[in-house]
């Protein structure tokens, strides 16, 4: 396989090209990234002298220039992870959201057609879903009816529509993987897990929006990189949701196992204004990914929630130049 992977220097994208390379040593990897603030080349120090990887900088909304890549290179294979990723940052300014994520998804697909592609895969959210009730047993699978409700969850519903729409009316060959919150390595300290650690390690306390009883469901990034590595092995191409191995758990709950961890009390939690428009809750029936793709995640979240931790407090020259920048986002959001 010769793989175009976009945003392959964001958090996802990146654990994904170290996966590839480290099993797959005849497969060759281009990662195409713009390098926003979400971008982030220390991501890639173990594989950059791969000689079956290549970066090149260049944004999926460049038509031009993702024509010349797919050439150039002789792409057989595209995942597209490329996108804006955080809820917040697209409440504050929905524009970018609309560009990168629905126009450039349409560039991508356009240029897929063109250039013959023989697989693309699309990583996309199961924030599409909405909001499920609180006191339900109620989970997402892959009938649920979209129902978007932030600009970057439309944002995402609107370019998985346009995949779908692509497979439909021209015949390309599209998958797309609808995932729960991922964590582990290399994640911007913008986000919860990533933020409320780095808080932490720096003395400050966890910021908890409004009443902390959001349930998301969280899946440690391997288990996510596993899930697309079984996507792009099937001959089958449709849609799988993917979450992990948590039932229910809220932010409150996720703050308490971290403050365990670090050996700190409930004074550690710190309530902040809540998001507008807050999703309640997440929760995903992974059944047809075990089903058809005989995958399944293998992480625990305790137990992969210490070693996080641990990567983030023995790693602390990779996020300490993000933490700023990212602080300042809440500066301007009131949530400090
Ligand atoms: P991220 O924000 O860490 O990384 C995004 C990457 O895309 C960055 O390297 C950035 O430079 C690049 N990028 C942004 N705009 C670009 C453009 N116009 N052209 C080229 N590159 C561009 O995101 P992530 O958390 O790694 O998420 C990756 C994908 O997975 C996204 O599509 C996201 O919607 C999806 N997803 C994320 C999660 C999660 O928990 N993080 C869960 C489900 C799905
Ligand atoms: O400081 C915080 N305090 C807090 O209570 C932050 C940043 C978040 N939260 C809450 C909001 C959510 O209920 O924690 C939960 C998780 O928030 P985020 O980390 O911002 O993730 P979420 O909004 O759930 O979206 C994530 O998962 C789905 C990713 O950012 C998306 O890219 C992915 O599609």
């Amino acid at each position: 396989m010769n793989i175009l992977i976009t945003g392959g220097a964001g958090f996802i994208g990146s654990n994904f090209i170290s996966y590839i390379l480290n099993k797959y040593p005849k497969y060759k990897v281009v990662n195409y990234d713009k390098l926003t603030y979400a971008g982030n080349l220390d991501n890639l120090r173990d594989v950059e002298l791969n000689s079956n990887y290549r970066f090149v900088k260049g944004d999926i909304v460049d038509s031009k220039r993702v024509n010349e890549v797919i050439k150039t290179f002789g792409i057989t294979h595209i995942v597209n992870f490329a996108a804006e990723s955080h809820v917040d940052r697209s409440i504050l300014g929905p524009q970018v959201f609309i560009d990168t994520n629905v126009v450039g998804t349409q560039v991508l697909l356009d240029a897929a057609l063109k250039h013959g592609i023989k697989h693309f895969h699309h990583v996309s959210t199961d924030e599409v879903f909405g909001s499920l009730p609180l006191d339900s047993e109620e989970k997402f699978n892959e009938d649920t009816r979209y129902d978007p409700r932030s600009p970057y969850s439309a944002s995402k519903a609107a370019s998985d529509h346009l995949v779908r729409a692509y497979s439909e009316t021209y015949g390309l060959p599209v998958s797309i993987t609808n995932t729960a919150n991922n964590f582990g390595p290399y994640q911007n300290p913008e986000k919860f897990l990533s933020r409320a650690i780095t808080n932490l390690i720096d003395g400050k306390k966890i910021p908890m929006y409004g009443d902390g009883k959001y349930v998301r469901d969280w899946l440690y990034v391997e288990d996510h990189c596993s899930a697309i590595d079984a996507v792009l092995q099937n001959k089958k191409k449709t849609t799988y949701l993917i979450g992990g191995l948590t039932n229910d758990i809220n932010n409150l709950e996720v703050a308490q196992k971290l403050l365990e961890i670090f050996g700190k009390d409930e004074s550690w939690i710190k309530f902040v204004k809540d998001r507008p428009g807050h999703d309640r809750r997440y929760a995903i029936d992974w059944s047809k990914a075990k089903k058809e793709l005989g995958w399944k995640p293998k992480h625990n979240f305790d137990t992969w929630l210490v070693r996080t931790v641990k990567w983030y407090k023995d790693n602390e020259w990779w996020w300490r130049p993000l933490k700023e920048e990212s602080e300042k986002l809440y500066e301007k959001t009131g949530q400090k």
